[in-house]
């Protein structure tokens, strides 16, 4: 790792030295980019920036209108261009598809080649991740595309500069200075986004500040879409339901008003002015105090479509968010289910229903969303959440992926349709003139702030990277992803390498033991949700307080989903609906969110529950202390500013993973002593 302080994240393009470097330079004799547009430019400085630092030996990159047939060229250039210019045709079976890309050894030449020039962009971050990870590039037969069309950061940034769950610093979108000011940050953010396929960026909350769609914020806003654009990046904003009302000054913001659909016409073609490639809107509706449409009678389609049809002739898309929950009902997870399923059909084409990959919220162990099993025709876009609002935000290094992966491969219609096929299932769907080609998307709450390090610490970065590589490519294993990233970003020290390798993958685990095993959920400490309280009463929401979710009493533990209870398992398809019905075949990481079980209940393990919670407790203390350990076991091997920094986050998680101990098991075994 060149810089001490994390700022190049997996971009630093270290000299690796591995079996397949010494070859490199003999296969790269020069590098020849087509003369196009911007991206282009930025394909051309990036192989140049990486070939130059990682072969250490200076690649003049020729832009070229024609290319040479000199054995030894690495050629990066559009499918057109190739045939065009060299005749060169891709062989039929590597052909990509969208913006995929595909990467070929023709004539003693690479190719980088891909229907767009951003497929030529990722394909060239494909090709330097060869030389990274240190993999034999003679006679490339690689074709990539990615699973979904819209890989979306959705950035919880407010406009003065805070983040909502944010735990690196400000934001990075320095308001203030905008347009005219424009830090070079952007650029940087842009670069790593762009290199795991990342090309959708939410600027701004889900709780909005409807002054975002003043002009004066259009501008800034048009101004960082100059610097994503060139990365391949469409820039979305959150909007507030509300606006014509706020903004417009109109009575009403009831999307079945005339009033209110031209507020909207001439609010959007005049963002359109500012940003031709506008990508569209991401709406919190009807959710924590957001305004929506139930105030005027009418439902989430009601209102998505509203502005569907007035973002459609300019290729805009809606994403209309499914966390919503309310008052008064014997279950808060039932509700996205119980109000956006019976409204399948209805939700035009250039909309979609962003759903959580929780049914709850964004927990450290949740069975997946029920309503990625329903909805068959409407689009659906998965929400994921990279900040770790409660997984220990930015102390913890928990790595993401095996949960996501969790979600991603779950059989959700229990016909072998995992929630990956689900999601990236495309359809075309006409518009009236208009067509919406495969309308398909992943979305994640970024844990990117102002911080030097990006995302609080020097670990964090990895789920960033995670989220893009398994947006781009779901069937990606969390190793191999974990593995790229620590040797992109670490070097490729066998010994360290298998040292963060042990704490990558065996973090989530420990995690889930130390907060909350076997089912437990939303016990965290209230607000911040930072740290243990499951005893808490602050809050006047009964289904914000953690015995919501626990249901501790003296005859057992857990929230009964089942049918005796509140029935949120009925929301399941049949076999899944019967497997986490009875107790005995419900997963045991699931136990406690869908049953109530007596205390003296034998697990699978051949302890009682009582028993059982305190082990796994304690469990999640020594896997959180082995983390530490693998660490300390490395250390001659870190400079001591990276060792140290990364040891001060594990001695947190220790001491918190302590922590959670201490409080839940005599707060909960205290029940069990009322018998
Ligand atoms: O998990 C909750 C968070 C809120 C967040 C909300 C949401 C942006 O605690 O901070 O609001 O989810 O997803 O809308």
């Amino acid at each position: 790792m060149p810089r001490t302080d994390g700022y190049d994240l997996w971009l630093s393009y270290e000299p690796i030295d591995t079996e397949y470097s010494k070859k490199y330079a003999s296969l790269i004799k020069q590098v020849q980019v087509a003369e196009s547009g911007d991206i282009s430019d930025v394909i051309a400085n990036e192989l140049e920036l990486a070939l130059n630092k990682l072969l250490g030996t200076y690649y003049p990159i020729h832009k070229v209108k024609s290319f040479s047939d000199t054995p030894g060229t690495v050629i990066a250039a559009t499918l057109d261009t190739l045939i065009d210019e060299t005749g060169c045709s891709i062989p039929v079976d590597l052909m990509p598809k969208d913006d995929g890309y595909a990467l070929f050894t023709a004539h003693s030449s690479i190719y980088i080649t891909a229907i767009s020039e951003k497929g030529v962009l990722y394909g060239t971050f494909a090709f330097l991740r060869l030389l990274q990870t240190g993999k034999p590039i003679e006679n490339l037969r690689i074709s990539s595309s990615p699973a979904v069309r819209y890989r979306m950061l959705d950035h919880w940034d407010n406009l003065d500069g805070s983040i909502e769950r944010g735990y690196a610093g400000k934001s990075i979108w320095k308001w203030n200075d905008l347009p005219s000011r424009i830090d070079s940050r952007y650029k940087d953010y842009a670069r790593a986004c762009a290199s795991v396929g990342i090309n959708a960026a939410v600027l701004n909350n889900v709780n909005t500040q409807p002054y975002i769609l003043h002009e004066d914020y259009l501008e800034k806003a048009a101004a960082l879409a100059s610097v994503l654009r060139r990365y391949g990046i469409s820039v979305f904003l959150s909007v507030n339901f509300a606006s014509p009302m706020i903004l417009g000054g109109l009575g009403t913001a009831d999307p079945c008003n005339p009033a209110v659909i031209q507020w909207w016409k001439e609010k959007i073609a005049e963002i359109y002015s500012y940003i031709p490639d506008f990508g569209g809107f991401l709406m919190k509706a009807d959710s924590e105090g957001q305004p929506g449409p139930y105030a005027y009678g009418r439902n989430h389609a009601d209102g998505a479509n509203m502005l569907g049809m007035v973002l459609a002739p300019y290729g805009g898309i809606v994403i209309w968010r499914a966390f919503i929950y309310g008052f008064g009902e014997n279950d808060r997870a039932k509700k996205p289910y119980a109000e956006f399923a019976p409204l399948d059909g209805s939700f035009m084409p250039n909309t979609c229903v962003q759903v959580k990959n929780g049914a709850c919220d964004f927990q450290p162990c949740e069975p997946v969303h029920p309503l990625f099993g329903a909805m068959e025709k409407t689009n659906l876009f998965l929400e994921l959440q990279i900040t770790q609002e409660y997984l220990g935000q930015g102390n913890h290094l928990v790595y993401l992926a095996p949960m996501w992966k969790e979600v991603l491969d779950f059989d959700i219609a229990a016909d072998g349709t995992n929630v990956g096929q689900r999601i990236s299932r495309k359809k075309s769907i006409p518009l009236g003139e208009h067509t919406v080609d495969g309308m398909t998307g992943m979305a994640a709450v970024s844990n990117i702030g102002a911080d030097k390090n990006w995302c609080g610490s020097l670990f964090h970065p990895v789920n960033w990277y995670a989220f893009g590589r398994l947006a781009w490519d779901y069937s990606l294993s969390s190793e191999e992803i974990a593995r790229e990233w620590a040797v992109c970003t670490w070097g490729n020290d066998e010994t360290l390498l298998n040292g963060i390798m042990y704490i990558l993958m065996n973090s989530w685990k420990a995690c889930v033991d130390y907060m909350t095993p076997l089912g437990l959920h939303h016990i965290m400490k209230y607000d911040h949700h930072y740290g243990p309280d499951p005893a808490c009463d602050e809050g006047d929401r009964e289904d914000w307080k953690p015995r919501y979710y626990h249901r501790a009493d003296k005859e057992g533990l857990g929230f009964d989903r089942t049918a005796k209870g509140s029935n949120g398992v009925a929301q399941y398809r049949k076999p899944l609906e019967e497997l986490f019905s009875n107790v005995e075949t419900c997963p045991e990481k699931y136990l406690l969110w869908f049953h109530h079980v007596g205390w003296d209940k034998v697990l699978s393990s051949g302890r009682t529950l009582k028993d059982e919670l305190a082990y796994r407790y304690n469990l999640g203390v020594e896997e959180a202390d082995k983390l530490r350990a693998a660490w300390v076991a490395v250390r001659e091997h870190v400079p001591l500013e990276q060792y140290e920094a990364v040891l001060e986050k594990l001695d947190i998680q220790c001491k918190d993973a302590r922590e959670w101990r201490d409080v839940c098991v005599p707060y909960f075994l205290s029940f069990t002593e009322e018998c």
